[in-house]
């Protein structure tokens, strides 16, 4: 196995090169080796200078987020990041591809970078649920001062070197790739005159210290009712880095980070941060060499059709528009070339891009669409299949049967990111290669689902609907179910959603056995929802407050024998039992492939909150035990909600993670 971290002297440069691929995570076996190679580097007389390097696509993108779940092994970052810092030769970090989280923190801790122009930095731990653990939060500011490092640190962006203002942390940028080791060099030898620099002497960032307290006291403000743990902990540890001499900062900051790491919330985005990866994963298992698709036929007219259109000229792909009535055809131009136009006021693209981007899109009729494109997608209902080539996949986006293949997008179909990828019945693996490819491609998250139009966030929605209507049956309020999950962190809770949806609508679900469709109860008495003012909720104002309406809950005690009611403690457990309940049957059934493809498409598509993983990850940081607990508990006669399914049971039993769910 090639040696992590390789190490060679040019004329009195130490070229200390990191090889560790796909990203040159800083695992324990890169820090152990690069600690020694430094330490050697900085004995031998020869050196006179230090250069560290990434081999292959980039500088190291960070720490090694799978590490997070073992026990930590020393030598841990801080300490390489001060050995570095504390050298008495010179060390020049050379930056390429995306240098992120604790990689930036090896560079912030090397006295000068110099790096590619296309290189991008950022610190985007607060998306795995914690803050930069190796002095970031304390370098960043000392040399961009607290606002630039907080934006960079709470948005978790990459950004460009070559912009202001993160050009600052380059001392050189170089454009060649080809050129980038020889300036590298010469930089060094520039940099034995220079001597080191420390950044942690440095605070030029904290120049005018009323703006810095100010900047610090209104962060803190906006993070205080946010319930991600690691963005406030973000704020202490910058306004640290400002009161604090360097090491009480650095301290603070290693203090924090050890509690975020072992957090449940941090816990759950390490898992949504793998799972992500394993569910665009399945593509390549399917099909190594998806075609390449160029051209894209949109078959039908409509708002779905429309956002299809945006997202796929956006993401570069040419689009034919195939639309029977030539009068909707120019309405739907109009439509999508309206969005760009509202881009352009709202300053997202410049004139002549738009313009650019609009000579990709024809419309005409469904036969001359289909000819020229790569693949298709029926974004209308009814539409039959065009005379196409063979090897054309042509997919179905709308509620239909699926016989080959379907592509489910999350509402607005322009801006959300998950696409359940349907592999019906007589679907061909090098179709649905190419769906997910298509998908990839429009920068969306694809997810890997087998049946014949049911779709997994449409299953575990109605789990979650059907477990809130139970537990009203079992004397429950709509509100307190609603309270609990909003404090829970759901974004949209289901009686509020119902309200929003409309009652008649809703009402029109079947219940399972025994259950009362209270949607129903409510639009007979004429409650149908927000529209009209009055739903689960009455809504007030111009503003359509919504409040409680004791009226709501006689009418429900009318129509219910069990007024007991639910402890409230109960019923995030019994919600999430349910839908953990459901997950189970989709993998048992082979329409999920895995639980963590259940929470990438409930949190992708359906607003379940990433700190929480996605209902699978939270049923099971919640206690896998403590929830079939509380399902045991209920007694109601819809059993598919809580009588625990024989995997889940089986996984309780051998007290295996819901990781263990899978086909
Ligand atoms: N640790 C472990 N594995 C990683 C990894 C990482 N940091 N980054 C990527 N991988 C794996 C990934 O799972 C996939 O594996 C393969 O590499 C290719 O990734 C102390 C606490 C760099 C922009 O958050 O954002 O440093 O699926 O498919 O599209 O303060 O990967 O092939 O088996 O995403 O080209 C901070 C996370 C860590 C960066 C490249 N760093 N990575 O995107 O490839 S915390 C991050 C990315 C930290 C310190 C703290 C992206 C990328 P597999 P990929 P890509």
């Amino acid at each position: 196995m090639a040696e992590v971290v390789q190490c060679s002297v040019h004329e009195g440069v130490a070229v200390v090169s990191i090889n560790h691929p796909p990203v040159n995570a800083l695992a324990w076996q890169v820090r152990d080796s690069l600690l020694t190679a430094l330490q050697c580097a900085e004995a031998d007389p020869e050196v006179r200078a230090i250069l560290i390097a990434g081999a292959g696509k980039t500088f190291p993108a960070g720490a090694d987020i799978a590490e997070f779940d073992t026990p930590r092994k020393e030598p841990w970052l801080p300490q390489i990041c001060t050995q570095i810092e504390m050298c008495r030769k010179p060390v020049v970090a050379e930056l390429h591809g995306t240098v992120l989280g604790g990689g930036f923190e090896l560079a912030l801790a090397c006295h000068f970078r110099i790096g590619l122009r296309s290189t991008r930095v950022g610190l985007p731990e607060v998306k795995l649920g914690l803050i930069p653990g190796a002095g970031g939060t304390q370098r960043t500011p000392r040399l961009v001062g607290a606002k630039v490092a907080l934006d960079m640190i709470l948005s978790g962006r990459i950004l460009p070197l070559d912009q202001p203002p993160y050009r600052i942390f380059a001392d050189r940028l170089v454009a060649e790739p080809e050129d980038l080791r020889a300036a590298a060099l010469e930089f060094c030898h520039e940099a034995v005159a220079k001597g080191p620099r420390p950044s942690c002497e440095r605070r030029e960032g904290f120049a005018d210290p009323t703006e810095t307290q100010l900047e610090l006291t209104k962060r803190a403000a906006d993070e205080a009712d946010r319930p991600e743990n690691a963005r406030r902990e973000a704020v202490a540890a910058v306004e640290a880095a400002f009161l604090l001499p360097f090491d009480a900062g650095c301290a603070f900051e290693e203090a924090a980070f050890a509690d975020l790491v072992a957090s449940d919330q941090s816990k759950a985005m390490r898992h949504a941060f793998f799972a992500e990866r394993r569910a665009a994963k399945v593509a390549l298992s399917v099909d190594q060499h998806p075609s390449q698709i160029k051209t894209l036929a949109i078959l039908g007219a409509g708002t779905l059709a429309s956002q299809l259109a945006v997202a796929a000229l956006n993401a570069g792909l040419a689009v034919r528009w195939g639309i029977a009535d030539p009068d909707r055809r120019i309405a739907a131009w109009t439509d999508v070339e309206d969005s760009f136009e509202d881009a352009v006021s709202a300053g997202d693209l410049t004139k002549q891009v738009a313009k650019d981007v609009l000579k990709r899109l024809i419309c005409g009729t469904m036969a001359d669409m289909v000819r020229s494109a790569d693949f298709v997608i029926r974004a209308a209902e009814g539409l039959q299949r065009s005379d196409m080539a063979e090897d054309v996949v042509c997919a179905t986006a709308v509620a239909e049967n699926v016989d080959q293949i379907g592509l489910r997008f999350a509402r607005p179909a322009h801006l959300s990111r998950l696409v359940e990828v349907i592999e019906g019945p007589r679907a061909r693996p090098d179709q649905l290669g190419s769906a997910i490819a298509l998908v990839k491609r429009l920068g969306k998250q694809p997810v890997h689902v087998r049946s014949s139009g049911e779709t997994i966030g449409g299953r575990m929605m109605a789990a979650l609907h059907g477990a809130a209507d139970a537990l009203v049956d079992l004397g429950a309020s709509p509100y307190d179910i609603d309270d609990a999950l909003t404090k829970w962190g759901l974004e949209l809770p289901p009686f509020l959603q119902r309200d929003a949806t409309g009652l008649r609508i809703v009402g029109r679900v079947e219940r399972h056995e025994g259950g009362m469709n209270w949607s129903a109860v409510l639009a007979q008495a004429g409650r149908t929802g927000r529209a009209s003012g009055q739903g689960f909720y009455t809504y007030l104002g111009d503003a359509a407050t919504p409040v409680h309406d004791d009226k709501v809950l006689m009418l429900f005690d009318k129509h219910r024998a069990d007024r007991n009611g639910v402890k409230k403690a109960d019923i995030v457990p019994l919600i999430l039992g349910a839908m953990v309940n459901e997950g189970a049957r989709l993998v048992d059934e082979h329409v999920a492939a895995s639980a963590s493809d259940i929470d990438v498409v409930m949190m992708a598509g359906h607003q379940f909150p990433r700190w929480r993983g996605g209902p699978m990850k939270a049923a099971e940081l919640h206690g896998l035990f403590r929830v079939i607990r509380a399902m045991q508990g209920a007694n109601h006669p819809d059993k598919a909600l809580w009588v625990p399914h024989p995997r889940l049971a089986a996984l309780m039993r051998n007290g295996k993670g819901i990781e263990a769910l899978s086909n």
